[in-house]
């Protein structure tokens, strides 16, 4: 629902009620007359139907989604200013072949078979924010949870919680660069059978480097996280000069301490995609486990092999 003033202050500049000019504009009439809702209206014949009311609820969730259209076009419209040279390309592949477009969410099936030809990821659906253990364990396998559902209407800009905006334009492009999908399998084989302690240093560091990362290209900073990529506002605001920028050490960024309600004060920036590749490898290598594990790709499972 979105709030009054904007109304209001939209009212006093123009001197006549907002309305919309341009069809994509329509996004923003969303506005719903509730009297009829079945969740609210105690006499509607569905009230006391939950099957009713919850198919009623999904298919209402199809039309919200429809504001997809505005985040696209001002997300893409930064991209080629703001984002690195391997999310462009992919971006532009997933255009071509996967239907990314502003007047569409992409079939979750077509997205993973593209990603599956390009850096060996697949997609699988999930139904929200899951423990960093699990979520970090299909990493592993080169699987990628994805959420469905999209944000809500009234900020499409940043969303505190993972949604298919986020998956899509931010996780997606970057998962198909052979270099980083290896860098993000190996914090998933990290994580398997770690302690607490390592899993939380784990997410940390994931964190800080597949959702916030930023990295340096051509002398020019760039993002390269998923959590920027996907959300307009902190896009911008990771590369205004405003936030505070450190080189990206694993062992640091595993430990800093983090927020997940709004925009990061402190960001972390990595040479490439190999430097951030070789020095994760380095400080994986500190974790202590009693075994090692291998992932074999010929049949999709782990080895566990036994320290000497
Ligand atoms: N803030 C991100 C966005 O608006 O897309 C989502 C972050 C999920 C960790
Ligand atoms: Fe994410």
């Amino acid at each position: 629902m979105k709030r009054i003033s904007e109304d209001v202050r939209t009212t006093k500049e123009e001197k006549f009620h907002w309305f919309p000019k341009k069809i994509s504009e329509l996004d923003r009439c969303h506005h719903l007359v509730t009297k009829f809702d079945p969740d609210l209206d105690q006499d509607h014949p569905g009230f006391t139907d939950p099957i009713y009311r919850q198919r009623r609820k999904q298919i209402a969730d199809i039309a919200f989604s429809y504001k997809q259209r505005e985040v696209f076009s001002t997300l893409k419209s930064l991209y080629p200013t703001h984002a690195c040279s391997e999310h462009l390309e992919a971006f532009k592949l997933l255009e071509r072949h996967c239907g990314y477009n502003e007047n569409a969410i992409p079939q979750l099936e077509d997205v993973s078979r593209f990603l599956k030809e390009r850096s060996g990821f697949q997609l699988r659906p999930v139904a929200g924010l899951l423990s960093a253990r699990d979520f970090l364990a299909s990493l592993a396998f080169r699987v990628f949870q994805c959420t469905q559902y999209i944000r809500h209407a009234s900020s499409p800009m940043h969303s505190p919680e993972p949604d298919c905006v986020h998956e899509l334009l931010g996780h997606v492009p970057i998962l198909a660069d052979k270099t980083f999908a290896q860098f993000s399998q190996n914090i998933g084989l990290a994580s398997l059978g770690a302690t607490d302690e390592e899993i939380e240093k784990l997410s940390t560091l994931y964190w800080f480097t597949v959702e916030f990362g930023l990295c340096k290209q051509g002398g020019v900073l760039k993002a390269y996280g998923a959590g920027l990529l996907s959300s307009y506002g902190e896009l911008l605001h990771s590369l205004s000069g405003e936030p505070e920028l450190r080189e990206f050490e694993p062992e640091a960024a595993a430990v800093q301490p983090y927020q997940d309600q709004t925009f990061q004060p402190v960001y972390f920036v990595s040479e490439s995609f190999s430097d951030a590749k070789k020095k994760l490898r380095y400080a994986l290598a500190n974790i202590k486990r009693p075994f090692s594990v291998k992932f074999d790709p010929y049949t999709y499972s782990i080895d566990v092999l036994d320290n000497p």
